[in-house]
């Protein structure tokens, strides 16, 4: 499908520019002038910026979402406790049941300023444990989400063999993440020829983490698929990290740089605990730190050493990872706060060249984002993917602001009921801040989650 588009200013590779026609062919940006006029038909936005990828989701985990804020007996409600609550949750998910909830929350993503994702897909397995006649069955179903919705997505199957670091057999509870390399093989395989790369579709793959691979697995994983990206939990915990230096000797992101051979393909996420070495390690790696702000506070995982990785050069990128709130400036917003009030210090991630808060943190998330899913995403620029955010230009928090002061403004202002309209891949998929399919989809997700949350 052809579109034009005219943009009374919009946020260019750049920088902010005015008057700003694109022609979209196919879903993709091939024309990109400022200073124009607009034609009869093109579309009219107010102030544009392009949409940020969300490099980590677990889409079934948004039906839960303030399921688990209730203090449990113990009083010592942690990341752990949270975990068995989310394995009780995933127990009875059946197939049409995850299309449904990964098409709400890729709507709520639309809405929330994230126009594509990369799905970390663990959930391979029936209640039962047995593999769906189609191995992949349950990952194609975020393809069909992501179609239904219009959000990009880069598919990561999951690998998952054990609980523990030295391959202690998987628990109960795990028992539909697990699969055999051959199995997993057969998925990966059947990712790639339903979902075909594009523009908009990518698939890499995502060894769960160093407690859910064997040493020798992960070797095998990235001998067998030697191109797309890789992406892995790493040091989320403190307990994970003392876990890993007992079995191993080594710290979870310091074994990684020794043994896995990090580059530009990875994607290692959360990355909160990190020595010096490992800091300036993972940043010379060119690998991205896929930081998901909002998860790991609610979560209480801690915080990312974010002043010394950027000074270092590392890339990050965002993730909604749990999606308890899903919201792109929010994300922003949280990461630099947690700095402030670490630091005590205030526009703590703003640029040396750039005294914007709000710009330096969404240009590092778009390009992050970018590499993360391997998808020609994150600039309005000729080759990228149609993907825009109209900010409300006639909201009385900007009437009077000049476009170099809109970033700032949504990400501490206002936040996301600033979004207006969301263009993915050159479609109008949100109007008036709401998905076109709102009312199907929430009827649909009101139907399965009144079943999963009140069957017995
Ligand atoms: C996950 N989530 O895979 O959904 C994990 C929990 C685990 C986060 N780490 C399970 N935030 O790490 O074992
Ligand atoms: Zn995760």
């Amino acid at each position: 499908m052809n579109r034009t588009f005219f943009f009374d200013a919009a946020w260019l590779p750049e920088g902010w520019r005015p008057r700003v026609r694109v022609v979209v062919r196919d879903g993709m940006i091939t024309e990109v002038r400022h200073g124009s006029e607009a034609a009869a038909d093109d579309a009219r936005l107010t102030r544009v910026v392009p949409g940020l990828p969300n490099l980590h989701s677990h889409a079934f985990q948004r039906a839960m979402a303030g399921l688990a804020e209730r203090r449990g007996p113990s009083g010592a409600d942690d990341f752990w406790s949270w975990r068995e609550v989310m394995y009780r949750f995933l127990e009875r998910i059946e197939p049409d049941d995850l299309e449904t909830i990964a098409t709400y929350a890729y709507a709520d993503m639309l809405e929330a300023g994230f126009t594509s994702v990369g799905e970390f897909h663990y959930l391979h397995r029936s209640p039962q444990g047995g593999l769906y006649q189609d191995p992949a069955e349950l990952a194609l179903r975020h393809a069909a989400a992501a179609d239904t919705t219009g959000i990009g997505l880069t598919l990561l199957p999951v690998f998952y063999e054990s609980s523990q670091f030295g391959g202690a057999p998987p628990t109960a509870g795990q028992r539909r993440f697990i699969t055999d390399g051959a199995e997993f093989a057969r998925i990966v395989a059947r990712v790639r020829a339903a979902v075909p790369a594009s523009g908009a579709r990518n698939c890499g793959i995502a060894p769960h983490s160093l407690r859910a691979v064997t040493a020798a697995q992960l070797a095998s994983l990235l001998r067998e698929h030697p191109r797309g990206p890789v992406h892995i939990h790493a040091a989320e915990q403190v307990k994970e990290v003392e876990d890993c230096l007992a079995f191993t000797g080594l710290r979870p992101v310091e074994w990684l740089l020794a043994h896995a051979g990090l580059d530009e393909r990875w994607c290692i996420v959360h990355a909160t605990h990190l020595t010096d070495a490992e800091i300036t390690g993972l940043a010379r790696s060119g690998a991205v730190a896929g930081l998901c702000p909002i998860t790991e506070a609610n979560l209480g995982d801690g915080v990312f050493p974010a002043p010394a990785f950027c000074d270092a050069q590392g890339r990050w990128g965002i993730g909604t990872d749990s999606h308890i709130r899903l919201d792109a400036a929010g994300e922003l917003r949280q990461l630099e706060y947690s700095q402030r009030l670490v630091h005590r210090r205030r526009n703590v991630l703003a640029r040396r060249d750039q005294a914007s808060s709000g710009t330096s943190l969404f240009e590092a998330a778009l390009r992050g984002g970018a590499q993360a899913l391997a998808l020609p995403v994150g600039a309005i620029a000729a080759g990228c993917r149609a993907d825009f955010l109209e900010l409300d230009g006639a909201h009385p928090d900007l009437t009077a602001r000049g476009p170099e002061l809109t970033l700032d403004t949504w990400l501490f202002a206002v936040g996301r009921s600033l979004i207006r309209q969301v263009i993915a891949g050159g479609e109008t998929v949100v109007e008036h801040g709401r998905h076109r399919h709102r009312e199907r989809i929430d009827a649909d997700y009101r139907r399965v989650i009144g079943r999963l949350l009140h069957a017995d």
